[in-house]
């Protein structure tokens, strides 16, 4: 039997009026005395947690310091980032390769730190590409991108990275059901026999942090928007919002929002493993990429895989189960125990909280109200603990602050909105300015928050600081929530989008850090490891020039005998053994780029000489009194002139 919601309790227009938002009715800033006081981190202090924050249409991770505000660094993941060269050295352009091939620009939403028993454990941090569907894992030791895997049978891996609770896998769930990658060129008309929906299962080595996708599950042609794993009494289980369960291909803004109810699809992975040890996986023609970088040679290298394992449910039984919820949910939150399951319909006026225990009784039961394409849909009443009533419109977010409480973010009334889980009641609700999207407690999603903030990441920024043309900044809002009542203490401008951002306590991270890479470790494959190891070696038309610098100089500093067209690589290798003295490296007439070289490490820039002619480089870091000394010449001949290499 089909399910058939079909009573809109919207209107077209009504719908209309939800896709907008609205300013908050109080525009002052309610801030009282202290509030400065509670986010002041004095000169030469630091901050008291780390705040990983997605860059969205950026394609990069921002940090930043909380309470301060303070913009710590940019990591760069999905996209070339000039400021350190990742994506034009050598070395980092393997990371943005895909099947499609080299992609220098991505979009994504979501952070996930790594977790040991739900609690936050400072090893990685993961985050998602949202167009080219990837998941990339940081090193939380040099917070530096050292992996990127594509996942194949996706478009739009908006459901993702989440993690299970002891990081045994990154998950992800495809936005846009498509065709699987091995079916090429069928008719959008034939959505509902060649499209699926496809979740990943994305294995996680438990010491190296490596990636490999575990298997693939076929699900029917939804929508997944987000997702969080079951923990404490949950643990095994993974909870993916769905939308568009109408199956429409075209005009999902109002095609995609007839039935009173989509589905959490509730997935037991544990029994999927299961399934797969006694054979039932099938290994399907796909292809992408899984790109890697080794911290040995400090390159990254790039493999394309031809095949993937799948799960299809109709093998399958008792491994996926629907769960009724009103209306287009987006986010789908699981408390610190794990066993309330928050659903947020973006256009449902109340906001559903499910029972993990509720629901495993209905299953065993069998309180199944029909199914959904061969999956059991699960009796709404049966598996809810109960609805917060008018918490505010247009929810979209929760989180937790371990003390019972879940915060919820609005964007439609622009707020956020604190509740109480078990109780199902409104405590307090303070304005954002405007229009939150995702919210964040540090450690909000694991079974140990860290609470004390709550930060509100706002879509729109309009007059709150000095007007910067047509584009500002997007901007996040830190509140206190040890009191009773949420107090807004701080307003601070962020880079590029941030969705969802997760911090977690300094001290976890701090310690690790690393200073400096030290060169007696350096394997890369071209490294000089002083100055008596420079040369320039001719390989037909590649020139490979092992270079060394060194406050405040290069080695070697002038160079004849490259010719008009030959592929000249400067493999430069910064000598310093200290934290923070990175050089850079410019050669005028590039057809590249720029680099900057960490201590210990080795960075190459290709460089395509295209007339003849003296080429002055230099250092582009400030790195000493005589940093301005910090240059040479390069000497371009004609292409058939004879003159010799040297150095
Ligand atoms: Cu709500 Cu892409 Cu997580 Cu943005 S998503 S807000
Ligand atoms: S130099 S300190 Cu170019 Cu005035 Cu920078
Ligand atoms: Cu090296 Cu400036």
């Amino acid at each position: 039997m089909k399910l058939n919601w079909v009573i809109p309790t919207f209107g077209f227009l009504s719908l209309l009026a939800l896709t907008f938002s609205c300013k908050p009715k109080d525009l002052g800033t309610t801030i009282s005395g202290d509030a400065a006081a509670k986010v002041y981190v004095a000169p030469g202090q630091k901050d008291e947690f780390y705040s990983f924050v997605s860059g969205g249409f950026n394609g990069q991770m921002s940090v930043y310091g909380i309470p301060s505000g303070r913009l710590l660094r940019i990591i760069p993941v999905f996209s070339q980032f000039a400021e350190s060269g990742y994506g034009y050295s050598e070395e980092t352009k393997p990371m943005l390769n895909t099947s499609n091939g080299f992609v220098p620009w991505d979009d994504s939403h979501h952070i996930a730190l790594s977790t040991t028993k739900g609690e936050h454990d400072g090893r990685w941090v993961f985050i998602n590409g949202n167009n080219t569907p990837r998941i990339a894992r940081i090193s939380l030791k040099t917070f530096r991108t050292e992996e990127i895997i594509e996942l194949p049978n996706s478009g739009g891996n908006h459901s993702s990275p989440f993690l299970t609770a002891n990081t045994e896998y990154a998950v992800a769930g495809t936005r846009f059901s498509v065709p699987p990658d091995a079916v090429a060129d069928v008719p959008i008309s034939s959505f509902k026999e060649n499209f699926k929906g496809y979740l990943s299962f994305v294995k996680i080595d438990k010491t190296s942090g490596r990636m490999s996708i575990g298997f693939q599950l076929k699900t029917p042609a939804v929508s997944f928007d987000l997702s969080r794993c079951g923990r404490g009494v949950s643990d095994g289980w993974f909870f993916f919002s769905t939308y568009n369960t109408e199956q429409a291909n075209t005009l999902l803004e109002v095609n995609a929002s007839q039935k009173d109810k989509d589905f959490i699809l509730a997935v037991n992975w544990k029994k999927a493993e299961e399934y797969l040890k006694a054979g039932k996986g099938k290994k399907e023609p796909a292809e992408y990429a899984h790109n890697v970088y080794d911290e040995r040679t400090h390159s990254a290298t790039s493999t394309m895989i031809k095949e993937v394992m799948t799960l299809d449910p109709k093998d399958c039984p008792d491994m996926l189960y629907f769960i009724p919820c009103p209306k287009s949910p987006h986010g789908c939150d699981v408390d610190p125990t794990g066993e309330y399951i928050v659903g947020s319909g973006k256009l449902a006026a109340v906001i559903p909280v499910f029972s993990f225990s509720k629901m495993i009784k209905a299953i065993a039961a069998k309180k199944f109200d029909g199914e959904f394409e061969s999956i059991p849909v699960l009796n709404y009443e049966a598996v809810l603990h109960g609805e917060v009533q008018k918490p505010g419109l247009g929810p979209l977010h929760t989180e937790f602050d371990g003390q019972g409480n879940a915060i919820t973010s609005f964007f439609v009334s622009s707020e956020l909105v604190k509740w109480n889980i078990e109780k199902l009641e409104v405590l307090d609700r303070v304005p954002t300015y405007y229009s939150v999207g995702h919210l964040s407690i540090p450690g909000g999603p694991t079974m140990k928050p860290h609470g004390k903030y709550v930060i509100a990441y706002n879509k729109i920024t309009k007059d709150r600081y000095l007007p910067t043309g047509p584009e500002l900044a997007q901007s996040a809002q830190l509140y206190s929530i040890d009191g009773n009542k949420m107090q807004l203490l701080l307003d601070f401008p962020t880079v590029g989008e941030p969705h969802y951002a997760e911090a977690l306590p300094a001290a976890l991270v701090e310690p690790n850090s690393v200073k400096f890479f030290k060169l007696e470790d350096n394997f890369h494959p071209y490294v000089a490891k002083g100055e008596k190891e420079t040369k320039v070696v001719r390989k037909g038309k590649e020139v490979h020039v092992y270079m060394t610098s060194i406050r405040s100089h290069f080695a070697p500093d002038n160079i004849e005998g490259v010719k008009v067209g030959d592929e000249v690589y400067f493999h430069v290798t910064n000598l310093e053994q200290d934290w923070d003295v990175p050089h850079g490296f410019a050669i005028r007439k590039a057809n590249n780029a720029e680099i900057l070289i960490m201590p210990g490490e080795t960075c190459t820039l290709k460089w395509i000489p295209s007339k003849a002619g003296i080429v002055p480089m230099y250092c582009t870091d400030f790195c000493s009194a005589l940093h301005q000394e910090m240059q040479g010449y390069v000497r371009v001949s004609p292409a058939n002139s004879n003159v010799a290499l040297r150095w």
